[in-house]
Parts: C-alpha cells; structure tokens; sequence
C-alpha cells in the first residue's frame, strides 16, 4: 500500500497548464470561444507538444473548426484571455494568415505557406537567470500592424513553455487561432510566409534547449524562430 502513497502528493498537472479563448479588442475581452475557435479537448488546457502535427497549427482540430469574425483596425492592439493564467516559463509570438479568396476565416483551414509572424518575445537576463515578461500574465495583447491589408485573417497566438525543453518533444506549444476581419489596412506585404506544420523542428535552437542551465549567454532573440514578419 506504501507504493500508492506518492500519488497523493502528485500535482494535478491540468492546474499548470493554460490556454486563450477569447479575443481582446479595444480593451475589453470578449465571449470565451466566440472568436477563437474551440480546439477539441481545450478543457484539459493541455499543450501541443508535436510541432509536425497538424495540431501546431490552431491546436487539436483547429483548422477546421470555427468561430465568428470579428471586426479589428488595422494598427490596433488585440489580445488574448489567458486562462487562468500563463503559468510556464517561454517565448510568447503572435502570427497571421490573410483568408485566400474563395474562403472566409469562419471555412478556411489556414493550410499552407501563409503565415507571417508580428511578433516574438524571448525573456531578458535578470541577474544570472531568465526572466520571460509572459510567465504570469492573464491577458496577452499584439499590434496589428497598420500596413496590413484590409481583409479577413486568422490570428494565431503561441506560447512556448520551455521548462523543460532540453529535450526534443519537451517544449510545449499553448496555441489558439481567432477569425478577424481587418478594416482600414494598408498595401503592405508580409515576408517569409511558413506553414503550420512546417516552420519548427522539434531540435531549433528556441525550441530544445535548457533554460536553466547554463544560463544562455548570446541574445537570445538568436533563438527564437525569426523567420517571418511585416513591419510598419
Ligand atoms: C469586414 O469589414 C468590412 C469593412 O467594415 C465590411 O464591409 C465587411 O462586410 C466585413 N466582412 C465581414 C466578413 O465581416
Ligand atoms: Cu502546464
């Protein structure tokens, strides 16, 4: 009976994890899942943890679940809840999908060599640890940059817990896709497009490494994946 003992003291791991089910705009959040659409299993706010899944791209079932759409400006700041908080250690980035002609963002699965990244945030160097301005937050928020055409989008929030990536597989990917329709954009052109699955492998330099130990001494924007980006 001793043996069964130690499972008591087991952490529910269901508490430790996280995930984003509503979109902030103009400050205010709005309904949970209502414009984020609604990943199978999301009540177990498990990670993706296979980045050549299907599942790295909107999380499990994502591209071919939907949502509603809502209407951003372009240059706005939109965000995301998360619940009930983000609780790991990690790099938080934000990407974007212009829906294809043909399709809206509530049909189109996001498949393809579309994805542009807006933003990436690795941690800075507090003392001789590091310190990731993500770890704790509630909400997480992106400016939507007002060169952007004016059209639909996916909207793609990621966040990659590292505690304990030292190990292919062991980082793990908290992601949501929102459905947004952008109005007042401009005529810019989002470079180096990747695909989900496609744009990691389990060994890049951002996704297996230990954050603990040593302490990552070049800067550690190196790291993260920087292969996509529009700038205003
Ligand atoms: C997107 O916004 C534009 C401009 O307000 C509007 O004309 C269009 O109907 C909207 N499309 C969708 C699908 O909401
Ligand atoms: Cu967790």
């Amino acid at each position: 009976m001793k043996v069964f003992a130690s499972l008591v003291a087991l952490p529910s791991l269901a508490t430790a994890h996280y995930v984003f089910p509503a979109l902030i705009n103009n400050g205010a959040a709005t309904t949970q899942w209502e414009y984020v659409r609604q990943w199978t299993g999301y009540y177990s706010n498990g990670p993706v943890t296979d980045v050549s899944s299907l599942s790295i791209r909107c999380n499990v079932d994502g591209a071919t679940k939907s949502a509603s759409t809502l209407d951003v400006a372009a240059g706005s700041t939109v965000g995301f809840t998360a619940v009930s908080s983000i609780t790991h250690p990690g790099t938080l980035q934000a990407y974007m999908a212009k829906v294809p002609a043909g399709q809206t963002a509530a049909t189109w699965d996001g498949s393809g060599n579309v994805w542009f990244k807006i933003f990436g945030q690795g941690p800075t160097l507090g003392g001789s640890s590091l310190v990731w301005p993500s770890e704790g937050a509630t909400q997480v928020s992106f400016k939507i940059p007002a060169s952007l055409p004016s059209g639909q989008y996916l909207f793609r929030v990621e966040h990659i817990a590292l505690h304990s990536a030292s190990a292919s597989g062991g980082a793990q990917f908290y992601i949501s896709c929102g459905q947004i329709n952008l109005t007042g954009g401009g005529s810019g052109t989002p470079t180096n497009l990747v695909a989900f699955p496609g744009a990691y492998k389990a060994t890049d330099p951002g996704i297996m490494l230990n954050i603990y130990y040593p302490v990552v001494s070049r800067p550690f924007s190196s790291l993260i994946v920087e292969r996509s980006s529009i700038r205003d």
